[in-house]
């Protein structure tokens, strides 16, 4: 990669990616692109309008700024995706198809990432494979599970380099993820800085995999950057580094804040996407066709997050 276009930058991943590929590649090489102004991702880099709905305007970016890798990461999360399932289609695979097509006419990389909601109830539910049932129940996991195999497709028919990881539930200290199943684990840390209580919307019993943000940037560009002659999958691998239920996390919140309480009001919605998607993720093949290996686990996470989060001085 020597020339990125990023999607959908101003999301929780777009945010924080864009940073990390500009210290890599050099902030003049990394062209953030979202569908609404991103002042904090325009002071580092190029930053353009653009709706990814318009492949058009699409094609002109890539092409009069020599792109060479595209990262789409648009997409309607899994939650708000139950509420508005046609506007979620459109938008996660109206985006998904042109990034594709764009890929294949101006010869880029594209990497979309993938998610553990591909999955559904009747995947095995501990340590799922790489290789298995697939049949979500969700318009989220409908979109994942096409866009895997549109990725697929255009790798083997038109010979477009596509790579993707089903990304667990991303926990980060930037920018507040909107319209997911696994937000709680990111909104529980800032409310127990916040007001010191925290009223899950999920179920206190269900596991489900989450990532640390570190690790989940760092395995963007290790995919990317690997060597394709190892690569068996592409679209799209398991990843893994952590799985906890609502109550473990508390847990790991209360042996550092003892005064932190948590209560429980269910969201229906919720509760029947997170016990429909896999406890934990095998990420076997990830790790021996590129390398993978998380750095974090939930207790080092705990202390980063909440050390990052006092700095905020929330009110
Ligand atoms: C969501 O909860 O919808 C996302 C995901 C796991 O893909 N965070």
């Amino acid at each position: 990669m020597k020339r990125i276009l990023i999607v959908g930058a101003g999301g929780q991943i777009g945010s924080e990616l864009t940073v990390y590929l500009r210290k890599i590649y050099g902030n003049d090489n990394v062209i953030a692109t979202d569908v609404r102004e991103c002042p904090a991702l325009a002071e580092s880099g190029p930053f353009k309008v653009l709706n990814a709905l318009d492949a058009t305007a699409m094609a002109e970016l890539v092409s009069s700024q020599k792109v060479d890798a595209i990262f789409n990461l648009v997409a309607l999360l899994s939650a708000v995706g139950e509420a508005k399932p046609q506007t979620a289609w459109q938008i996660n695979m109206g985006a998904l198809l042109n990034s594709l097509e764009v890929a294949r006419l101006y010869n880029c990389a594209l990497f979309t990432p993938s998610s553990i909601g591909a999955f559904g109830p009747t995947s095995p539910k501990d340590k799922t494979p790489q290789d298995t049932v697939m049949r979500p129940t969700t318009m989220y996991g409908v979109c994942k599970v096409s866009g895997e195999m549109l990725g697929d497709y255009y790798h083997t028919r038109f010979g477009v380099d596509t790579r993707s990881v089903r990304f667990p539930g991303l926990i980060s200290n930037v920018t507040l993820p909107g319209g997911g199943t696994t937000d709680y684990a990111v909104e529980i840390y800032y409310e127990a800085i916040r007001s010191g209580r925290f009223t899950c919307p999920v179920p206190g019993d269900v596991y489900m995999d989450m990532m640390y943000m570190p690790d989940a940037l760092r395995a963007c560009v290790e995919l990317m950057e690997a060597d394709p002659a190892k690569l068996v999958h592409r679209n799209s691998f398991n990843i893994a580094s952590m799985s906890f239920t609502p109550e473990i996390i508390y847990a790991e919140i209360k042996k550092r804040m003892p005064e932190f309480t948590m209560d429980y009001n269910i969201d229906p919605v919720k509760e029947a996407i997170a016990k429909s998607w896999p406890n934990s993720l095998d990420d076997t093949c990830a790790r021996e066709e590129w390398g993978w290996k998380p750095e974090w686990d939930l207790s080092s996470m705990t202390d980063d997050m909440l050390e990052k989060i006092r700095l905020k001085n929330l009110k």
